[in-house]
């Protein structure tokens, strides 16, 4: 215990009377810092208590934390600004409203624990009353989320009409609460500012000086790894001073009243709106990085004593004391009806109920709006031609066609037009989507502007503005994170990742962060967003890093919805329906269908919708069944009408176009039928998407199979840029024709 003979009640009595105040902090609110505090501190000890007698099933904790987070929440306000805390936040949160008694169902998992409903491990923190957003256990993640967040309060600023409700798509249930001064707070540890993520969002926030306070909770270690392994030179304040905008502290973390002074100051530089803050807190760890570790195995008695000596329990104690703000019976005091509060918390949460196992799948997706429902199936508008016989619309001979047949880029542009002309919570941004960043050069009419390496978004900025359709850095994973944050917000983002091949940077918020958002807040929180990606091979010359498709890698993850056109028409509805829904959809464009002959169609109409897992038979057939999606279609089209003409085969071709959710039920009366099924696609055989697919239709059809289920899928391998190496790669005409033909024959 801390030595608390400073107390001198003659002191109380003079800084009574002075009405002194620290950094703004009145001895009341400093009292009641240290109960916060101390509580923290406590549930920690009750926690790690209740972990050794196996009532709950991890601990981690915020110790030494806990006057800079306490600070940080004193310094802003619950509900109106926002959070994006990490898990040392105990204190942080216990400052901004959480009850000791909520975070104990965390940390039971009961089905009422606020943060996720038993699904999340302890002190992953999310609290839609308080907003504080759901956190996820990557180091790192959650900087974007906040990046994107604040952006989302710049926006609602220029767009104050944005969020206004509106039923029949995703707004009738995304609330958006905005006030214009709004800050939000995110907050790392020494380690984590090693992540790529950490930059990308230092650099948006310093570039668009968003309103974004910065905590580094810096307590010299990451795990086992001291921060001089962590860091080039060991400060982190050192290698950020150069980003413009920001006011930046370096501050003892361990000091309340210091913490506070700087937490206020970094506050008022954000919502004054002249940019981001960065404080740099150091800190101390003194309960080993979390109870599954233990510290003495790389860490000496002499340094931890060190620590020990900064404790900023002990200083707070010792603080009061000296101050005469509380002696030595009222701490006891305090911390007594602190120890009997948690006592009895811990009593009552020990008879919590868990939730229902039946309750696993729920908040996958949205529970309010259902993407394959009828509402998302309209028809073509009236005044177009296009008739939805499953056939592309260039070789339909015979119907006459008001309008001349587009793209699927045109269509892909034309949709994204008219839904933002529709719903101004939409933004559209990535690399190079901008018609031109140096605004000037449009307005002069200097020139005439990009909008995309492949146009698919091409004059949307002159339509919209710069505020709606804009560049964003080189920086896959801020694309996404950033996207996140504004869809918890409630913004609509429609972002673009330029190449499939180079998603990569962002797979940690694509499988971690964006498809969980619902799921483990327990439907607290959402995202819902489009990702658009151009994807797929046969460009003679795109080589291994402009070819890949890989979408069984994102149908493999739940929580998101995975889209994949094979014609212009489709891709315009499909598109239309992933805008318009709840939830988080990958929306994959194969470039080589870009500008194909195949697929193209008049516009279908500023309301044309197509139900998401809902098939397409493109050919209809009696005697063997072609499972397929995406460029593979036109390719298995051409086999199907070769093997008829030939052999009077009938193939029925079936195109998938949604790949998360598919559809199931066309596939097995399909199968039903035929007795015969290939199922062909362009991705790499092995674990390819079709191999799912013909795993179940053998687990659940197999009384109906004549023959054994095929697939015809790329090789094995990379793909080359020599065109002769690619057509060898690629599933060809060809093969689909020799598979089908040995099929039908089988
Ligand atoms: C992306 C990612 N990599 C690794 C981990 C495993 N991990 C959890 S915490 C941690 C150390 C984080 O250190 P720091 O950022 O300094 O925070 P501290 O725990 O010290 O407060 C690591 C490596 C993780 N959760 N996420
Ligand atoms: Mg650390």
């Amino acid at each position: 215990m801390p030595n608390r003979s400073h107390g001198k009640s003659g002191a109380v009595a003079e800084a009574n009377k002075a009405g002194k105040t620290y950094e703004g902090l009145s001895r009341q609110q400093l009292i009641e810092a240290y109960r916060l505090m101390y509580t923290s501190r406590r549930l920690d000890d009750r926690e790690i208590m209740l972990k050794r007698q196996q009532k709950i099933f991890f601990q981690i904790s915020g110790a030494g934390h806990e006057a800079v987070t306490l600070a940080a929440a004193m310094a802003m306000k619950p509900g109106y600004d926002w959070f994006f805390p990490y898990y040392r936040d105990r204190a942080l949160c216990l400052g901004l409203g959480a009850t000791p008694y909520e975070m104990l169902l965390q940390a039971v998992g009961a089905a009422e624990d606020p943060s996720s409903g038993g699904r999340q491990m302890p002190s992953h923190w999310g609290d839609k009353r308080l907003n504080v957003v759901t956190q996820s256990s990557c180091t790192g993640t959650q900087i974007l989320h906040a990046v994107g967040c604040a952006e989302a309060s710049r926006y609602l600023m220029l767009h104050p009409n944005a969020g206004q409700k509106v039923t029949g798509d995703y707004r009738e249930f995304k609330d958006v609460d905005f006030h214009g001064d709004e800050v939000t707070y995110v907050s790392l540890g020494d380690g984590t500012t090693s992540e790529g993520e950490f930059w990308e969002a230092m650099n948006s926030a310093s570039n668009l000086r968003l309103p974004v306070v910065f905590l580094v909770e810096d307590n010299g270690y990451a795990i086992s790894v001291p921060v001089e392994v962590q860091t080039a030179g060991g400060n982190i304040s050192r290698l950020v001073s150069g980003f413009p905008n920001f006011h930046f502290e370096e501050i003892d973390g361990t000091d309340p009243v210091v913490s506070y002074g700087a937490m206020s100051r970094a506050v008022a530089h954000c919502r004054a709106g002249v940019g981001p803050s960065f404080i740099h807190a150091h800190v101390i760890r003194p309960y080993s990085h979390s109870l599954s570790d233990d510290e003495k195995l790389y860490r000496p008695d002499i340094e931890r004593q060190r620590d020990a000596a900064r404790d900023p329990i002990s200083r707070m104690q010792m603080f009061l004391i000296r101050e005469g703000i509380l002696d030595e019976k009222g701490i006891n005091r305090l911390e007594k009806e602190v120890d009997d509060g948690l006592q009895a918390a811990v009593d009552q949460v020990l008879a919590a109920p868990v939730a229902a196992p039946e309750s696993i799948k729920q908040y996958l997706y949205s529970p309010d709006l259902d993407p394959t429902s009828p509402a998302f199936d309209t028809q073509v508008a009236a005044s177009q031609s296009t008739g939805d016989d499953g056939r592309p619309s260039n070789e339909q001979s015979g119907i006459e066609k008001k309008s001349a047949p587009k793209t699927m880029a045109d269509l892909i542009n034309a949709t994204l037009r008219d839904e933002m002309k529709r719903d101004e919570r939409i933004v559209v941004f990535g690399e190079d989507v901008a018609d031109c960043s140096r605004e000037e050069y449009l307005r002069q009419k200097m020139v005439k502007g990009k909008g995309g390496v492949f146009k698919l978004t091409a004059g949307l900025q002159c339509d919209f503005g710069s505020d709606r359709v804009f560049n964003s850095p080189i920086a896959e994973a801020s694309i996404v994170g950033r996207a996140v944050g504004l869809a918890v917000r409630g913004l609509k983002p429609v972002v673009e990742i330029q190449f499939f091949d180079y998603i990569w940077p962002a797979m940690m918020q694509l499988r971690n962060e964006l498809p969980v958002i619902r799921w483990r807040s327990n439907g607290a929180f959402s995202s819902p967003c489009v990702v658009r990606v151009a994807i797929g091979g046969y460009l003679t010359g795109g080589a291994i890093y402009h070819s890949q498709c890989g979408e069984s890698i994102f149908t493999h993850t739940p929580g998101m919805r995975v889209i994949f056109p094979s014609n212009a028409q489709d891709a315009a509805g499909l598109l239309r329906t992933a805008i318009r829904c709840d939830d988080p959809v990958m929306f994959l464009e194969h470039k080589r269908l870009y500008r194909e002959t195949f697929g193209r169609a008049a516009y279908p109409g500023p309301d044309y919708m197509i139900p998401f897992g809902k098939a397409k038979v493109v050919h209809p057939g009696s005697d063997l069944t072609v499972i397929t999606y995406g460029a593979v279609v036109p390719r298995a089209l051409q086999a199907v009408q070769r093997l008829d003409r030939e052999q009077g085969v009938k193939i029925e071709l079936i195109d998938l176009r949604s790949l998360n959710p598919y559809d199931w039920e066309t596939i097995a009366a399909s199968v039903a039928k035929t007795n015969r099924v290939i199922v062909a696609y362009e991705d790499t055989l092995s674990w390819g998407y079709g191999a799912e697919i013909a795993a179940r239709i053998a687990d659940e059809l197999f009384e109906h199979l004549d023959a054994p289920v095929k697939r015809v899928a790329a090789k094995d391998t990379f793909i080359a840029y020599q065109p002769v190496l690619e057509s060898a790669i690629l599933p060809q005409v060809q093969d689909l024709y020799l598979a089908m033909k040995e099929l039908a024959e089988y």
